[in-house]
């Protein structure tokens, strides 16, 4: 079903509307086939203006992060996951900046990742490499970009979609310093059908995470220590202390990531 609100423009910067519609801000886009044959600086709409607007949820999260140091790190990409997971949003990684990596290494590490089932990309908006599968994941769906500053979301969604021309860190650092300051999420439409939230960071992805972090929830994101839980001796195992901990076992074993154990306990709020 879809629902078709009233509300009125309330900011109008580039291809992105904030609307007001009863007493919630959203941020809209115009439909693909309004703006068909416009320059994307052509404003179609006012201020003021009242318009219909249909809200929609982001489907999947694409999770990106760079190949390299300081940004390439499991335990965040396990807290994007697990946050993802909890809003109901279905994660896809994308390991971006892999010109600047060595790829095998990188591949390697992911390898837990796509053994659960998680689709992984290996990108370069610079190449090129791995746009083609960003293409096939995006098409058709309404994604929302995740992931820190400067790891290339939008230059990912620039190597999509060129004539978007997302600001990207370098123009900010090198032509537009402290003119484009502002870190509100850009929601744009794609020409290959579907929509994308281009976010500025972890902040933005506490909205649509209720902040509770329930234990069985955090659980959804590590089906592999999920499984050898019902094992443990006692039910409320925490897998820290207790005895006769199938989880703790199976990591002495071998059987389990180490550094994905660490970041169960970490994301349970455990030490
Ligand atoms: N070498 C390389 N640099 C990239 C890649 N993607 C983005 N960058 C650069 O990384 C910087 C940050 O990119 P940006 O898209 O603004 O990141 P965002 O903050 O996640 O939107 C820019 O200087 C980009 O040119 C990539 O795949 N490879
Ligand atoms: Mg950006
Ligand atoms: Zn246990």
């Amino acid at each position: 079903m879809i629902t078709i609100l009233i509300g009125k423009v309330l900011r109008a910067s580039g291809v992105q509307y904030h609307v007001y519609s009863g007493g919630q801000h959203y941020i809209c886009t115009v439909r693909g086939k309004l703006r068909k044959g416009l320059a994307t600086t052509t404003n179609l709409l006012s201020v003021g203006d009242d318009v219909y607007i249909t809200p929609v949820s982001a489907e999947q999260a694409v999770i990106v992060m760079a190949a390299i140091a300081p940004d390439f790190k499991k335990s965040r990409l396990d807290r994007y996951c697990e946050a993802s997971l909890r809003g109901k949003v279905k994660p896809v990684i994308c390991i971006n900046k892999i010109d600047l990596a060595d790829e095998e290494f990188i591949r390697r590490e992911m390898q837990i990742y796509e053994k659960l089932g998680n689709p992984v990309l290996y990108t370069s908006a610079r190449t090129r490499q791995g746009i083609d599968n960003l293409v096939d994941i995006l098409r058709g769906n309404v994604s929302v970009l995740v992931g820190s500053s400067g790891v290339g979301k939008s230059s990912l969604i620039n190597a999509v979609q060129p004539d978007l021309a997302l600001k990207t860190n370098a123009l900010r650092e090198n032509f537009l310093k402290g003119r484009h300051t502002t870190t509100s999420a850009e929601l744009v439409t794609l020409d290959i059908g579907g929509m994308v939230l281009d976010t500025p960071g972890l902040r933005e992805f506490a909205l649509w995470q209720d902040g509770s972090s329930d234990a069985q929830d955090v659980m959804l994101s590590f089906p592999e220590i999920e499984r050898l839980s019902h094992y443990c001796r006692f039910r409320n195992c925490t897998h820290q202390h207790e005895p006769g901990c199938a989880v703790k076992q199976a990591v002495e074993r071998g059987e389990i990531d180490p550094a994905r154990y660490r970041n169960l306990i970490k994301l349970r709020g455990g030490h």
